[in-house]
């Protein structure tokens, strides 16, 4: 089966420029090409989706899956969420590649030949649209910057689930299409300019993930060319999304402070009484839901500890408050979480006091846990349940 490039002639003050006849008879535009660009294309729109499924449920989980959320594995969030990312990224010269081997489609005379037809390529307009809205809105997220009136992770959420959907329906529409394409064609076919335009496609998705992946993967930090963020700039090496400034607790009298937790039998602390308490280590990453990623080996108090002093069992579910009253100053711990041996209170990085920035004098630290919700600046535990 061939896609019909040779459309049934347009009317005849429409038979010029991209109507007339023959006017995209090049390789490059047909089927086959379509066909291998669309399984790479549907590959990482997969991998993005289902990562991204993954990211937006540990971040804001429904009611009857938040207490099952597990802390393990330790780097499952910054492993995902960088394939998220990459994937993402990956997906930018695909789709402009995709986008302009089908084109001609655009120019098929008469646009759509029944109600089924005319359904289908209004789906693929959908499709095409969330596409872009996705890789759009993303790629600019990954650089902290939000210059849209919508609230950026709603319409990325429900853009991915519009993008998905319309790409199962199109798979189907498309599939005796691409079924007789799966296959390589035969050598005597000739398809050596498509061979270089697969080439240079692949070479520039090998390019952008290269110059980009060192936000998160830290083997290609030195070619992190194009990442907006480099995961090891910042104060005690760490990037800064929220500063101390910004969310008003810059300066801390460290004297005067204390950790409240509540819980059946509530209590006070004050710093040096925090520090005294046994201090546990552990290296564990910060792997914010903007791209980059970045470990560190922090130190401090373990929560469980905490909760059991106030009479709590580990396994609670526990809100975490700091005085930010930005959007993530508070958070919530769900059990495994809370009882996580790994999950700190910490008060030290690499060995050091904490920064301001990075939340002195005492911050949470968990694994398999996304950067918005490891909460700086943390002065009140609340036991929930
Ligand atoms: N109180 C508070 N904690 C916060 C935030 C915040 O805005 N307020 N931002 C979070 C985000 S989005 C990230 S990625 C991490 C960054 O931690 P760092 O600044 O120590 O690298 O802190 C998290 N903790
Ligand atoms: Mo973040």
């Amino acid at each position: 089966m061939r896609l019909d490039l040779r459309m049934p002639a347009p009317p005849g003050r429409l038979r010029r420029g991209p109507f007339r006849e023959g006017a995209f008879s090049e390789r490059l535009h047909d089927p086959r090409t379509a066909v291998v660009l669309g399984r790479w294309l549907a590959a990482a729109f997969t991998v993005c989706f289902a990562t991204g499924l993954l990211s937006h449920v540990l971040q804001q989980p429904p009611d009857w899956l938040r207490d099952g959320l597990p802390s393990r594995p330790v780097q499952g969030y910054r492993i995902t969420q960088g394939l998220h990312v990459v994937s993402g990224i990956a997906a930018i010269p695909l789709l402009g590649a995709k986008l302009w081997t089908v084109y001609p489609r655009l120019f098929a005379w008469p646009p759509a030949r029944g109600p089924v037809q005319a359904a289908e390529r209004l789906g693929v307009g959908l499709l095409v649209a969330a596409a872009l809205l996705e890789l759009f809105t993303g790629l600019l997220n990954t650089a902290q910057w939000y210059p849209w009136p919508f609230p950026f992770r709603q319409t990325h959420y429900w853009a991915a689930w519009i993008a998905i959907g319309g790409l199962l329906l199109h798979v189907a529409a498309k599939a005796p299409l691409i079924a007789a394409h799966w296959r390589r064609p035969s050598p005597r076919d000739g398809g050596a300019d498509r061979r270089r335009f697969l080439l240079a496609v692949g070479a520039a998705v090998g390019a952008v993930t290269a110059v980009t992946a060192g936000q998160t993967v830290p083997g290609l930090r030195r070619l992190d060319l194009l990442a907006p963020r480099r995961p090891d700039i910042g104060p005690q090496g760490l990037p800064v999304n929220r500063t101390a400034a910004q969310a008003g607790t810059a300066s801390v009298d460290t004297a005067a402070w204390r950790l409240r937790v509540l819980g059946p039998r509530p209590y006070e602390v004050t710093l040096a009484e925090l520090r005294a308490m046994p201090q546990y280590e552990a290296e564990l990453p910060i792997a914010c839901v903007e791209g980059w990623s970045a470990s560190a080996r922090w130190s401090g108090v373990r929560v469980r500890d905490l909760l059991e002093r106030a009479g709590a069992p580990a396994s609670s579910r526990v809100r975490v408050v700091s005085p930010d009253r930005g959007p993530y100053g508070v958070t919530e711990l769900g059990p495994h979480y809370a009882s996580d041996p790994l999950t700190l209170l910490a008060l030290r990085i690499d060995g050091e006091d904490l920064a301001a920035d990075h939340g002195r004098p005492a911050r949470l630290i968990a694994p398999n846990r996304p950067g918005v919700l490891q909460t700086k600046w943390v002065t009140r535990l609340e036991v929930l349940s």
